[in-house]
């Protein structure tokens, strides 16, 4: 089928945020709240397959022994920490200190010189895709996207393909007429759950996860070597007529 549109991810797909964003801003929100514990880099890296920040925070609680003792309070202060955490969040990409993975605003250009159509489908915040898109593509970034569905819009988080379905939904297009970008596990599974067509451009957490059902998995959008198979190119990187190519395939 000829590509309709691309949707994209946003934490590991389209910046470093998960390391270089979340986890600080999940610390400072720590240590301005008063609580005890922190998360190593490794340790975050075992809670991501729990999508969601809020969600996190939780699911973390019910093993810290300074954690509050009853769940209506262990929620009351997981609201409070994300909200904190989403502040210094936007604070932190504001500052520049996360830049776009290469390849990745390269591949946007060609979208919009093709005028093909893009989404963003992902978990995390709005106030967050907001804060990180704003910075890099400016006040107009909102206008490079056909819809933008983020963990306000698709309650039921990644794996569930919620964000997918309603990313179709939005495009209005079929399934087998679009790409997703993911760089996680849980991304594909979400996008397979939907029967959406996906590649991998491994992120620092999932640099070596196994991800069945992807189309392709590579290292970045940036470069065309280190690709799976079905992504082989003369190109220099993993540009639009690549992915063109990918899904007539
Ligand atoms: C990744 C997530 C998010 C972020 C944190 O989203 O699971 O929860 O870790 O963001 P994706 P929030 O890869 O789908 O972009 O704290 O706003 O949830
Ligand atoms: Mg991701």
């Amino acid at each position: 089928m000829p590509l309709r549109a691309l949707i994209w991810d946003v934490d590991g797909t389209l910046a470093e945020t998960e390391r270089d964003g979340h986890l600080p801003a999940f610390n400072a929100a720590f240590e301005a709240l008063g609580v005890p514990w922190r998360w190593s880099v490794q340790r975050y890296g075992e809670l991501l397959p729990v999508t969601g920040g809020y969600e996190r925070l939780l699911h973390d609680m019910a093993s810290q022994p300074g954690a509050p003792v009853t769940l209506a309070e262990r929620e009351r202060l997981a609201r409070q920490l994300h909200l904190d955490k989403n502040r210094r969040y936007a604070q932190i990409v504001a500052e520049g200190r996360i830049p776009l993975r290469e390849g990745v605003r390269a591949l946007m250009d060609d979208c919009r010189a093709a005028g093909m159509p893009m989404a963003i489908a992902t978990t995390t915040s709005r106030s967050n895709v907001e804060a990180l898109l704003g910075a890099h593509l400016g006040a107009a970034w909102r206008e490079w996207f056909a819809c933008v569905l983020c963990g306000e819009d698709a309650p039921r988080k990644k794996p569930d393909p919620q964000v997918y379905v309603l990313a179709l939904e939005g495009l209005g297009l079929q399934a087998n007429e679009v790409l997703a970008i993911e760089d996680s596990p849980v991304g594909v599974r979400a996008c397979v759950a939907a029967g959406v067509p996906v590649l991998v451009t491994r992120s620092v957490y999932f640099a070596d996860a196994q991800c069945p059902g992807a189309l392709a998995v590579g290292p970045n959008l940036g470069i065309a070597e280190g690709w799976s198979s079905a992504l082989r190119s003369h190109r220099l990187r993993i540009d639009l007529d690549v992915l063109r190519a990918l899904a007539e395939q």
